[in-house]
């Protein structure tokens, strides 16, 4: 089932996690919207409890909506409208299985995960974190010839994972910072954009990560890409380079990426995402070559206020009998 109309009443909306007040207000409005005050993360019991009265649910990627969540729900739940862009946080098959149709907001937080994608692109190899921390400690001396130094960034090459939205938006920021950009992508993009980024497109990951200077992790977490950066791609980067997460920590293998940044195997690495977050590889917090982010990647005002309109606008619309504009298909790989 894609969409439906759902009976007449207000529709039982649970939001997992505390969302803008705007937001919530109109979702009161809208939808008996029951709502989580205090923020608390739900546990996989709360989870279970909710899916079993509500007809929507609106998780977070902090929820895990694995098939036991969706095997506990009732028949009532018909969409699981999440907000964010990413949704390897929920089990696609088990939901289409059970009929439930599942809802994303992309595009609203594509110019915001660039920024921060390109704020460690530019913070890493300039060591402005490190800098930062130099100058609070009271451990800066004074200027020097040969303090501080760190690499350029202009006329680098940047080799981005991944030439999604964001891919491509990141693209266009470092094209600005003299950078010439690469990317391997499952397929090629239009050749309009590749003309306009003068991009190259590498079909074998391999190859292009033995020769960027720079790499951006930018795919979504899927099967297909699950620790798609083995220890053994890892070890391809030059010695030189470094590497910038904000997608999903999955994607990595942290342990091995870990060790490469201390042996000095990768020059640095910027991170806004980790593979069991918020815990944190201890061997990464001791590494000085190192910028790592909370997960801050769409963390706006705004950001915030659009992907809460765009829950609504899947919510109303999949209330109102049409289908969804952001509905997730699952992708078969
Ligand atoms: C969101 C994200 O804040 O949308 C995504 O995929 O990674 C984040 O930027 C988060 O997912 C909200 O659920």
């Amino acid at each position: 089932m894609s969409s439906g109309k759902m009976s007449s009443g207000k529709t039982l909306v649970t939001l997992t996690r505390k969302l803008p007040d705007s937001v919530e207000t109109r979702m009161r409005e809208l939808f008996d919207a029951k709502l989580n005050a205090d923020d608390h993360k739900f546990s996989q019991d709360e989870l279970k409890a909710a899916v079993a009265e509500c007809n929507v649910l609106v998780p977070t990627v902090t929820d895990r909506i694995d098939a036991e969540v969706i095997a506990a729900a009732g028949p009532q739940l018909k969409l699981i409208a999440s907000f964010g862009t990413g949704v390897d946080h929920i089990d696609l098959k088990a939901a289409r299985e059970a009929g439930i149709t599942v809802t994303n907001t992309p595009g609203v937080l594509t110019e915001d995960t660039a920024d921060v994608a390109m704020a460690l692109i530019l913070s890493v190899p300039r060591r402005i974190a490190e800098g930062d921390a130099l100058v609070r400690e009271g451990g800066w001396t004074g200027w020097a010839p040969t303090g501080m130094l760190g690499h350029r960034i202009n006329g680098k090459r940047l080799g981005i994972i991944g030439m999604g939205r964001i891919g491509q938006a990141i693209a266009r920021r470092a094209r600005g910072f003299g950078m010439s950009i690469h990317y391997h992508n499952r397929r090629p993009v239009h050749a309009d954009i590749e003309q306009e980024l003068e991009a190259t497109h590498w079909d074998d990951l391999s190859q292009m990560l033995s020769r960027m200077d720079i790499i951006s992790v930018n795919c979504p977490h899927t099967e297909a890409t699950h620790q798609l950066l083995s220890r053994e791609k890892l070890e391809l980067i030059q010695n030189h380079a470094y590497l910038v997460n904000t997608s999903r920590g999955e994607v990595i293998d942290e342990t091995a990426l870990a060790e490469l940044l201390q042996q000095r195997r990768i020059a640095g690495a910027g991170l806004d995402v980790y593979e069991n977050q918020p815990k944190i590889n201890p061997l990464l917090l001791d590494l000085k070559n190192v910028v790592l982010l909370p997960h801050i990647g769409s963390a706006t005002i705004e950001g915030r206020l659009s992907m809460g309109d765009k829950v609504i606008i899947n919510v109303q619309t999949f209330i109102d009998g049409h289908t969804p504009p952001d509905r997730v298909i699952e992708m078969m790989n």
